[in-house]
């Protein structure tokens, strides 16, 4: 259904309607579109966790499942992921704000020859939300340059994301160029993307996985408070 204004059915604000069009504009991938109905959700007060889970996150998966059976192609997915970061851009500053005190560092990447940001976009804004500061690497990030910038860095955690079957060698790789460097003991290491597991986690030496943004940030603390 096109997006022609907020209905005006005695007066309510139709939060799940206007949910839904976020998620029908995401897989069409109108970025400009989900943008505005994210930001028309956060004024009507809505809040930002529903939109995520419920309007972008929802639909993200619907995506994924098409692809996987495929339904659709990887432009479509390229541009439903393209609109589903404008959308998260919208949420960031509101998800960021808080009043809990500077809790930690977080040095935050997707491993080399992996692409994929959208989970990690949403783990950095989840623990910049608790408190953290987070220094992002972006994607494709190589092992030497977590190990460059453990050394730039005073840090809590390193948080490494993969996606791929084929690049959570990656996850191994980097935490052994962290070792070999000697600064394994600086900060937690933790990893996490779909398909990483926690018997992995353990297996490559990681301190910690989690199978989502926000339980992440609640095991990074976890693993935090043992280390006092
Ligand atoms: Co790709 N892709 N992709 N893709 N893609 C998957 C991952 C895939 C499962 C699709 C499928 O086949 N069903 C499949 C991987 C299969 C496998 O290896 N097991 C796949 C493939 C095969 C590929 C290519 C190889 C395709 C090709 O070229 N033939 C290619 C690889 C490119 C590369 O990376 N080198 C490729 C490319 C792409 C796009 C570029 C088109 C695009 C990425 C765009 C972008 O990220 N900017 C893309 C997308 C969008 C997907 C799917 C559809 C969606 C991923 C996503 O954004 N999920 C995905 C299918 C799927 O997942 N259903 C798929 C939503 C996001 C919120 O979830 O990222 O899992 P997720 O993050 C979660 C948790 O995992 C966790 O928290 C997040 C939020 O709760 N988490 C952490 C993530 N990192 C964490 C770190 C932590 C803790 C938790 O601690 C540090």
């Amino acid at each position: 259904m096109e997006w022609a204004g907020w209905p005006a059915v005695k007066g309510a604000f139709m939060e799940e309607e206007v949910l839904a069009q976020i998620a029908s504009s995401l897989i069409k991938g109108q970025a400009p579109r989900v943008q505005e109905l994210v930001q028309s959700c956060l004024d009507q007060g809505v809040a930002p966790e529903t939109i995520m889970d419920q309007g972008l996150v929802s639909a993200m998966s619907l995506i994924g499942r098409r692809f996987k059976k495929g339904e659709i192609y990887m432009p479509e997915v390229m541009i439903a992921a393209r609109a589903m970061n404008a959308g998260l851009a919208i949420l960031d500053p509101v998800l960021s704000q808080s009043d809990v005190e500077p809790r930690g560092r977080l040095l935050l990447g997707t491993v080399r020859a992996d692409l994929h940001d959208v989970g990690k976009n949403m783990v950095s804004m989840m623990f910049r939300g608790a408190g953290f500061e987070v220094i992002d690497l972006g994607v494709d990030v190589p092992e030497a340059r977590f190990v460059e910038a453990m050394t730039e860095h005073s840090l809590d955690v390193v948080g490494l994301s993969a996606l791929l079957t084929m690049t959570i060698p990656q996850l191994k790789s980097t935490i052994e160029a962290i070792v070999a460097a000697g600064l394994r003991d600086r900060a937690i290491v933790m990893v996490g993307g779909a398909p990483v597991t926690e018997a992995y986690a353990l297996e490559i030496g990681a301190d910690g996985w989690a199978p989502d943004a926000a339980s992440a940030v609640d095991r990074a603390l976890e693993l935090m408070a043992s280390r006092r």
